[in-house]
């Protein structure tokens, strides 16, 4: 799929700068199917131009299924030179996983991909490009749909990521202004949230605001606290109309009692962290997690401090004043 084919020539007009920062692609799987992890890293190699790709990192992050144990060693051979892949020995969940990953890269940004993806051409520079010129700029493609079951590639109209005050992450519409002036629809588009999976941020920034709480567990709401955390702590997270990535929607986790329960554990250690006053606003909605733990927090409300980040009611009034009313 080519961005082309969505904005006209718009996007393909744009240029890049050949001196790039260079990219590590971290990518973290549970029990993935082989052919959409192979996919994912496949269509990585072939679309990426080798100088900007300095690695993909893969965190197996204890998978049973068989075909990912011998089989994907072997097949990933054609790729060697540019793929590390890292067994975790315990089931670590996505937020640590990433992080096991992260710990391994040395490219200058760090690039997150879901494990059933597929990239086009022309992804990676308008990312690289937008750290490049400033580095505390967190950025996201658009994303695109594949069905889960006919694997059909559905192009996404732009919109921007936000949530309500039960934390759940929604997809956003974006008001017409957003997209005047000679750029139209390929304009990047502030958001006041990213969903989580796909996102590039320079490596040594990401260190720098606290990287993930890693007291999250399994899956779930780390999404939501990292975009928190750079809008009041002084970073901008964008969606970039002209990268596109495709992303096969598997409605299934959340009816998880494992992934439901790390998800209410997840959330509330934001809540206490970042909401300050608002958290009030979801236990009005969702009283019964007020009395569930949510361990120790310390660590987080210190970084929250050591950096100086500004107060939730700063996010509502600049970044999502429409979360007040909603
Ligand atoms: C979305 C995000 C996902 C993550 C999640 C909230 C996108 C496209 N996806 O849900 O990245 O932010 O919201 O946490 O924005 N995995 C592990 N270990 C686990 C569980 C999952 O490695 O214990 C892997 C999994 O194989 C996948 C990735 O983590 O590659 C994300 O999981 P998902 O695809 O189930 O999440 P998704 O897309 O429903
Ligand atoms: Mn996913």
């Amino acid at each position: 799929m080519e961005s082309k084919k969505y904005f006209g020539l718009r996007c393909h007009k744009k240029w890049y700068p050949s001196n790039l920062p260079t990219a590590s692609i971290v990518i973290c799987f549970h029990n993935e199917e082989f052919n959409a992890l192979f996919r994912t890293v496949s269509s990585v190699m072939t679309l990426t131009p080798q100088h900007i790709l300095e690695e993909i990192i893969l965190v197996d992050d204890m998978s049973e299924f068989d075909d990912l144990k011998e089989k994907l060693g072997y097949h990933l051979e054609i790729f060697r030179g540019k793929i590390k892949l890292i067994r975790n020995k315990k089931r670590e969940g996505l937020i640590r996983a990433r992080l096991i990953g992260a710990s391994r890269a040395s490219g200058d940004v760090l690039v997150f991909l879901d494990s059933h993806c597929e990239v086009n051409k022309v992804w990676l520079e308008p990312l690289l490009n937008a750290i490049a010129k400033d580095p505390r700029m967190v950025v996201c493609p658009l994303i695109d749909v594949i069905d889960y079951v006919t694997l059909e590639y559905q192009p996404s109209p732009v919109v921007r990521g936000a949530f309500n005050w039960y934390l759940q992450f929604k997809w956003d519409h974006v008001f017409s202004y957003e997209m005047d002036g000679p750029e139209g629809p390929t304009r990047p588009i502030r958001s006041p949230a990213m969903a989580g999976g796909i996102f590039a941020i320079n490596r040594h920034y990401f260190n720098e605001i606290g990287q993930y709480d890693k007291g999250m567990n399994l899956w779930g709401g780390e999404n939501l606290e990292l975009s928190l955390r750079i809008w009041m702590c002084g970073g901008q997270l964008f969606i970039l109309p002209c990268s596109r990535v495709g992303h096969i929607d598997k409605q299934h986790v959340a009816n998880h009692t494992g992934i439901a329960k790390a998800l209410a554990y997840n959330n509330l250690r934001l809540v206490h962290v970042w909401l300050d006053e608002y958290k009030e606003q979801v236990f009005l909605r969702r009283p019964n997690l007020k009395y569930l733990a949510y361990g120790d927090i310390s660590e987080r409300v210190e970084l929250r401090k050591r950096l100086g980040c500004k107060s939730f009611q700063w996010y509502l009034d600049t970044v999502f004043p429409e979360l007040e009313t909603s």
